[in-house]
């Protein structure tokens, strides 16, 4: 910024520098008395002064005011003048986490960070996240119903009035449980998703005998009952029984028990 009064003296002007991440300034100078700038000073305070040689560096942080004069080859100097200055070197700080690792379908997901810029800084300016690329915002409650199994990533941005940025991810797991596939049929009939009554009992039915056949210390069983639930989902595809489960709902619930039986081992205890 140039500027200054006009006078018979060496006038100095510094650089605006509101809220900047960079903490060096420049001074620029103009002399309208003829004889020549002598130097222009410059301080924190009023009564410690440094010689003005170029760029320099604040070393304080916040709020801060540099005071700065100069003096021409007349001896004639400038009435000090001052800046307010916020030196804000610190990109914010964004805290996250979740509540755990993995999640089945019909288990919330919930949004939870903090994003703060550190004292005596700019100021946070704005903060946003995102699943997976789509926005969500603190606190939210995000359903996976219809999320892909494995790994998703809760992606947290914040900015602060200086103009820092700071971003930071976390990930977490969709995965299947046979308790999460009981949970999830349900939620699927709720939804209309499954509409035969009798095709709801039936899978339940299933599901519950595997649950059984696990309990039991018998996951060769389990093994077996999830293929006949693969099939009697198959099933329901076929034009036949096309409309007890819709073709999104057949495909949701044969890759969770894909993913399930997978994991059953198949040896009987
Ligand atoms: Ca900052």
């Amino acid at each position: 910024m140039r500027g200054g009064r006009h006078g018979g003296q060496g006038v100095a002007s510094a650089g605006s520098a509101q809220c900047c991440a960079s903490s060096g300034g420049p001074l620029d100078t103009v002399d309208y008395s003829g004889t020549g700038l002598a130097y222009v000073e410059y301080g924190l305070d009023r009564a410690t002064w440094t010689r003005y040689l170029g760029p320099f560096t604040y070393p304080q942080e916040g709020a801060t005011t540099l005071y700065y004069r100069a003096k021409d080859n007349a001896g004639d100097q400038e009435t000090t003048k001052s800046q307010g200055f916020q030196i804000d070197t610190r990109p914010p700080v964004i805290d996250l986490a979740v509540d755990k690792q993995d999640y089945t379908r019909t288990e919330p997901f919930v949004v939870n960070f903090t994003a703060t810029d550190p004292a005596p800084g700019s100021g946070l300016a704005r903060a946003s996240a995102d699943v997976d690329g789509l926005a969500v915002t603190n606190g939210q409650a995000v359903g996976l119903l219809w999320d892909a199994l494995g790994v998703h990533t809760l992606t947290v941005a914040a900015e602060d009035v200086a103009g820092s940025k700071t971003v930071r991810s976390i990930t977490f797991s969709v995965i299947a449980t046979l308790d999460g596939l009981e949970a999830e049929v349900r939620r699927l009939a709720q939804l209309g998703e499954i509409k035969d009554p009798g095709t709801v009992t039936s899978l339940l039915a299933k599901i519950q005998a595997a649950q059984a056949a696990v309990a039991s210390g018998c996951p060769d069983a389990a093994f077996h009952v999830l293929g006949a639930l693969l099939n009697e989902i198959a099933a329901t595809q076929r034009t036949w029984f096309g409309s007890r489960i819709t073709p999104r709902a057949a495909g949701l619930l044969t890759s969770d028990v894909q993913f399930v039986q997978a994991r059953t081992a198949r040896t009987c205890r």
